[in-house]
């Protein structure tokens, strides 16, 4: 077997199921090794950026590895920033880079695509991932392709792996499939009887979970653990759309003074929060409205517990889980104080009124009640807060690193991994970074339904910054563009038109639909009306 043969067949019984990248000289053998062995597909797109965030979107929607292939330097480089913001929202990206052969190295020139030196861009991807390696020796390459599989998963984070391109058709043997690294079950143990001794005594206990449940596949048994328990569930903020596909009693999301004030009065007031898979972030937790004490939560996360002033490592979130199952009568509890908020607008009138973003979301929940619930991919910006008000249905965004151009290539990698037709949320800042990826639809048989909040305005900064002119942005006319790259593009700016082109776009499924909403400047979302008064009156009570 090849060495690249033997990496993508790790990939495979890693649970990776299909590759993005884009090729360079560094990294044509490998591209066509993946190509001839047809073992996992590949989806090239146009610029590393959106390589990056439509593997990231795979791996978090689908569960388990995505994979980023590129070229040296140019290309690698190009994927610093979406590895980052894989790695602050804890998603398991493989990225697989090109590289110089052993030879070419020992030359004495400067190679093109080399930054400082030939470890540069390694290093570089230290920082960002959680492990790397160079499979630099056949021998060692197996073991070290599991080393990095395996930490991916387990901590899901990114990893690198360079291959020089003069290792791709080097012999090599199979790669070992490793278990996840299992937790003490003496240590396991104590904490779950810990957790469940908490709870018990606390008055008002709340589940709140974030996104490590569904990186670790855990919907099902935390929906099963909820319903035994008897107690409310909520989501974090970067933890929207989770559970949507369970039938868990979601009380709401969580977002502080910007959220809906019953589910801030129920986790604010909780006397036993217990947080399952958490990002501890200022987005999650930034706005609260009377500060959490997060000595008195029970907080599993990043393998690890922390209750009160005991902490327990190494305990893996399902581990956790499955000893509270196990400790836990299989009857589900019906417990009194279980409240239901979740709650959406429905019913926009069809009229001439010029359209805002809630308007938006209603229109979106009408079109979900109508035709079925669709995934959705969010970039950062008054959509993802638009996003708040739509249905609870599976969702992924950047709730945390909040780097824009992920909306549409997060979308492409849901369609390629899924089959799924996704709805894209993106305002016309951040589609004017990666929105021309929706070029590589038509020759993948992808057909989204993008939805482009046009403010002509980065609007999310002028609320911060009301003065400054350089957050007006020209009129673009995105539909104009969607013609030539092969999809269908429609201009809206009544109530009316919006419903029109929604039900069009669903009605004719071939092809990705541009929906352009015309917005005035300064029309916001509530929850972002509400999450910038909050940041401004927290931020003048430090100042
Ligand atoms: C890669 C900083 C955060 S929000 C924003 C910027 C520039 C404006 C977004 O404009 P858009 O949406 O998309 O039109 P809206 O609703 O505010 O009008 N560079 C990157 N990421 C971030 N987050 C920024 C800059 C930013
Ligand atoms: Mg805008």
């Amino acid at each position: 077997m090849l060495l690249a043969e033997s990496l993508l067949n790790a990939l495979h019984a890693y649970g990776a199921r299909e590759i993005f990248g884009i090729p360079g000289d560094f990294a044509l053998p490998f591209f066509k090794v993946i190509e001839e062995s047809g073992r996992l597909p590949l989806y090239t797109l146009s610029h590393e950026p959106a390589v990056g965030f439509a593997a990231d979107a795979a791996a978090r929607y689908r569960g388990g590895l995505g994979v980023a292939a590129v070229t040296y330097g140019a290309g690698a480089l190009n994927l610093v920033n979406p590895v980052a913001g894989a790695y602050a929202e804890k998603s398991p990206l493989v990225v697989i880079s090109g590289a110089p052969g052993a030879q070419e190295r020992r030359a004495g020139l400067g190679l093109h695509h080399q930054a400082k030196t030939f470890d540069s861009q390694r290093l570089i991807f230290s920082e960002i991932t959680c492990a790397h390696t160079c499979l630099n020796q056949a021998a060692s390459a197996p073991a070290e392709i599991a080393r990095v599989l395996r930490q991916c998963l387990d901590e899901s984070r990114p990893v690198y792996i360079e291959l020089p391109r003069d290792m791709v058709r080097v012999p090599c043997g199979p790669v070992p499939l490793l278990p996840s690294r299992p937790a003490d079950e003496d240590a396991l143990a104590a904490c779950a009887d810990d957790v469940l001794a908490h709870l018990r005594r606390a008055k008002q206990p709340v589940m709140m979970v974030g996104v490590e449940i569904r990186r670790f596949g855990l919907e099902q048994l935390v929906a099963t653990l909820a319903s035994r328990l008897g107690i409310p569930v909520v989501t974090s903020f970067m933890g929207r759309g989770l559970l949507a596909e369970t039938d868990a009693p979601l009380s709401g999301t969580y977002l502080g003074v910007a959220g809906i004030a019953d589910v801030t009065a129920l986790v604010e007031k909780s006397d036993g929060l217990l947080m399952l898979g958490v990002i501890l972030s200022d987005t999650n937790f930034g706005v609260s409205a009377s500060r959490i004490d997060f000595r008195r939560c029970i907080n599993a996360a990043d393998r690890q517990v922390s209750l009160g002033f005991h902490h327990y490592a190494d305990i893996p979130l399902e581990s956790l889980i499955r000893a509270l199952l196990d400790r836990l009568p299989s009857t589900a509890i019906q417990a009194a104080s279980r409240t239901q908020i979740m709650h959406y607008p429905t019913q926009m009138p069809h009229d001439q009124q010029s359209i805002t973003p809630h308007d938006i979301a209603t229109a979106i929940n009408d079109l979900m009640d109508h035709h079925g619930d669709l995934p959705i991919a969010c970039d950062i910006g008054d959509c993802l807060f638009t996003a708040l008000d739509i249905k609870h249905t599976a969702l992924v965004a950047p709730g945390y690193y909040a780097s824009m151009g992920f909306g549409v290539p997060a979308a492409l990698g849901i369609a390629a991994t899924s089959g799924k037709r996704p709805l894209v949320l993106v305002g016309d800042g951040a589609f004017q970074m990666t929105g021309w990826e929706l070029g590589n639809c038509r020759k993948a048989s992808w057909a989204p339904i993008v939805i482009v909040l046009n403010n002509q305005s980065w609007e999310m900064l002028r609320t911060f910054q009301p003065e400054s002119h350089f957050n007006d942005l020209d009129d673009w006319h995105f539909a104009d563009i969607a013609a030539s790259l092969g999809g269908i593009g429609i201009r809206v700016d009544t109530r009316q038109a919006l419903h029109t082109a929604l039900e069009r776009a669903m009605a004719e499924p071939h092809a990705f639909h541009l929906i352009e909403v015309m917005l005035p400047r300064g029309t916001l979302s509530p929850t972002l009306s509400r999450f910038v008064a909050g940041v401004k009156r927290l931020s003048s009570v430090v100042a």
